[in-house]
């Protein structure tokens, strides 16, 4: 039988998949809009994961220094005897929730814990650095529709690599290049983006905000600014202040961009027709990543591209926009208040201080261990308290627990998400039976919350789905009916140039920091990106044997020092792995790629060796300021 389901995983897409049960196939639903009957190689490989033998399908409880099957009602009941005796201090019970699956229902274990009072953390591995730069510029989160693209003449195209990480984006600016559509790409090299793109600019990682602040200055110089665009605007005497004061000449050498190429840029956006300004997250994971969005943010508002078909700028949308919360239906437990936070990308170092200390952890959706920087850290600081790991695959986390617990996966179990790129909603329905002996998160959650000596009930799955479409214009029964819906948002994102500060007016950054220094004994920067073919870590262990691979430009100055007949090892001040190198052309003479996401426990974990460091923004990772370098020994 086919079933109409969609896709729970990490990525801004979110499809509508038909999934043949017998077949054990999966296929892009046509009849959704924008997932128009194909999906990536992650979502058409699915069953891969779901069948495959390294998947964990029984609850495993740690004796002596491995791990033994057990019962639910075993492993429910050690968890809960722990969880009971933790209660008395709820700060020492610990919730890290991921991004490994998402949705209406995904809210469970972040409600469930919030009940327990218990700690949880703070900051962001992903997007929130991007977001919080555009809250500050145009006060509320939104993007025109991803279709708007089709109505622009030129695209410029901010270190979006969607050649791996959107295919459905990718489809549509293939279709819009064919009507006429330019796009001009920046970023660092060795990605996707020669594959869809007229021109690429290099630029020196994490410096976008000079090369922005010189096309702003281009515009100043030109003189011909668009009197109504700022009006809209609360300080463009700021902006205009600061940006008189820097040197053409200089924003260029910081950013490492030829003048002619950031004359161009500015050309591009310049010109006549309608420019639409695509940020990738990339860019925001650096030292001052929040500073780059808000620089480019304000180019496409200078340049009068704000407001208007086929204009925009596309950071993100929040994929939860069009959900409310059905945590007030659960029964038992503290009401929501303030709780302890520990600061995720340093969390290592978080747990060690943590006082009183953490005694009892649950970790779901998320291969924390792997995914934050200094693994090692964060893995030994997770020994000591009572770890629970809810995931399917012995990873870097889930092999330091104390109790692993199955989870039903995607297709397996119901749900109900958004995305951070398109307004549809999807019902992901479940197509198959759960494996062996996996249960969706949520019934987990649920016998879980029963068993405690003081419970705390969930209500029933449809309650909460009921409760978290209350305020959208979609119903669960028209879900039900066509696997998916178009919740109602404009077209065009602050049309008319209406903000959504209180006085409807934008803000532009009024500071503009500089790069630190190079560090002579570091000079490179590691760059871990996403991969194609995988989303995350969800890397099959097969794929994960022998030597990690990273890549350079034959402009590296290590290039030329490096015997690549030998062993050669990637250093940072914390510590060093070894890889095998290749070379890229056209990627940034210091840049150093790594596709992320490979296990610590094959040599692959590239968080071994980045330090935490935040950004400049909501507490974000400045992974990529990660500075390296590459030596034999
Ligand atoms: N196949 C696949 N798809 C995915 C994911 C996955 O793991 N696999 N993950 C999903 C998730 S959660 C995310 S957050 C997104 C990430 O999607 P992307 O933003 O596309 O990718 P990142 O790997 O985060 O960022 C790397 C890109 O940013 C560019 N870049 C890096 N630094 C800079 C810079 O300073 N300036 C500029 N201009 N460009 C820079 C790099 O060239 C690269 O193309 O992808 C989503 N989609
Ligand atoms: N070095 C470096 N590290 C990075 C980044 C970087 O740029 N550089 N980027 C970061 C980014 S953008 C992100 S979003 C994070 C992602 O980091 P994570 O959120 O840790 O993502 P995954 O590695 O995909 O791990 C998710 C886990 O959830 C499990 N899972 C899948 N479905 C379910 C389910 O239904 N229930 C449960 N309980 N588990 C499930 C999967 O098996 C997987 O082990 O990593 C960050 N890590
Ligand atoms: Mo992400």
């Amino acid at each position: 039988m086919k079933t109409i389901t969609a896709c729970t995983m990490d990525c801004g897409d979110a499809c509508s998949l038909l999934v043949d049960d017998e077949k054990r196939t999966v296929r892009g639903n046509p009849k959704h809009p924008f997932t128009k009957g194909f999906c990536c190689k992650k979502g058409g490989r699915y069953f891969e994961r779901l069948d495959a033998d390294e998947r964990v399908t029984e609850p495993l409880v740690r004796r002596g220094g491995g791990f033994a099957p057990a019962s639910w009602d075993e492993a429910l009941g050690l968890v809960a005897d722990k969880l009971d005796a933790a209660r008395a201090v709820p700060e020492s019970i610990l919730h890290v929730h991921g991004h490994g699956y998402r949705g209406i229902l995904g809210m469970a274990s972040t409600h469930f814990f919030e009940r327990l009072g218990s700690s949880t953390t703070y900051g962001c591995v992903c997007d929130d650095t991007g977001i919080e730069a555009c809250l500050r510029d145009f006060g509320a989160l939104h993007h025109n529709d991803p279709e708007d693209i089709l109505n622009s003449d030129r695209v410029v195209n901010w270190g979006r690599d969607l050649t791996r990480s959107s295919v459905h984006q990718l489809a549509l600016l293939k279709r819009a290049r064919k009507n006429g559509t330019e796009v001009l790409s920046i970023s660092p090299g060795g990605d996707g983006t020669p594959e869809f793109s007229d021109v690429n600019v290099v630029i020196r990682p994490g410096t976008d905000r000079f090369l922005a602040a010189a096309v702003l200055k281009l515009f100043l110089e030109a003189g011909d600014l668009n009197p109504w665009v700022l009006t809209r605007t609360a300080n463009w005497p700021a902006l205009r202040g600061l940006v008189d004061g820097l040197k053409f000449r200089e924003l260029c050498a910081a950013c490492e961009v030829p003048p002619a190429d950031a004359e161009m840029v500015y050309e591009w956006y310049a010109d006549r027709g309608n420019v639409a300004t695509v940020i990738g997250w990339g860019l925001q994971r650096h030292v001052f990543g929040g500073e780059n969005v808000r620089f480019i943010n304000a180019v496409a508002m200078v340049s009068g591209n704000v407001g208007v078909r086929g204009g925009g700028a596309y950071f993100n949308i929040s994929s939860a926009r069009n959900f409310g919360s059905w945590a007030h239906l659960i029964e038992g437990g503290v009401e929501p208040g303030e709780r302890r936070r520990l600061l995720l990308q340093d969390l290592g170092a978080e747990l060690r201080r943590a006082d009183p200390p953490v005694r009892f952890a649950w970790i779901d959706g998320h291969n924390v261990i792997n995914q934050v920087p200094d693994s090692l850290a964060v893995a030994d600081a997770l020994a000591a308290p009572f770890t629970v790991v809810v995931d399917g695959f012995m990873n870097d986390t889930a092999m330091r627990a104390d109790v692993i617990l199955p989870p039903a996966l995607m297709f397996e179990r119901l749900d109900v998400l958004g995305s951070c790129v398109h307004n549809y909603v999807n019902l992901c329905a479940p197509a198959v039976a759960p494996r062996d002996q996996a249960r969706s998160d949520f019934e987990v959650l649920a016998d879980l919350g029963s068993r405690l000596r003081e419970p705390v009930r969930l209500p029933d799955q449809e309650a909460c789905l009921r409760e978290g479409l209350k305020h959208s214009n979609v119903s669960l029964d028209e879900l039900r009916e066509n696997g998916f819906a178009k919740v109602n948002h404009p077209f065009v994102a602050f049309e008319n140039m209406v903000f959504g500060h209180l006085d409807g007016l934008y803000r532009f950054p009024e500071a503009l920091h500089s790069e630190p220094e190079r560090d002579p004994d570091y000079p490179l920067q590691l760059l871990t990106v996403v991969r194609g073919e995988f989303l995350h870590s969800q890397i099959p262990e097969s794929e994960q044997r022998g030597v990690p691979l990273v890549w350079i430009s034959k402009a590296n100055p290590a290039y030329s020092v490096l015997d690549l007949s030998a062993d050669v090892y990637l250093t940072t001040g914390l510590g060093a792995m070894q890889v095998r190198v290749e070379t890229l052309d056209g990627l940034h003479p210091r840049a150093v790629l790594m596709r992320r996401g490979g296990w610590m426990k094959y040599g692959h974990g590239a968080n071994v060796i980045i330090r935490p460091m935040n950004t400049d923004m909501a507490f974000g990772t400045a992974y990529y300021s990660q500075t390296c370098r590459l030596e034999n020994r």
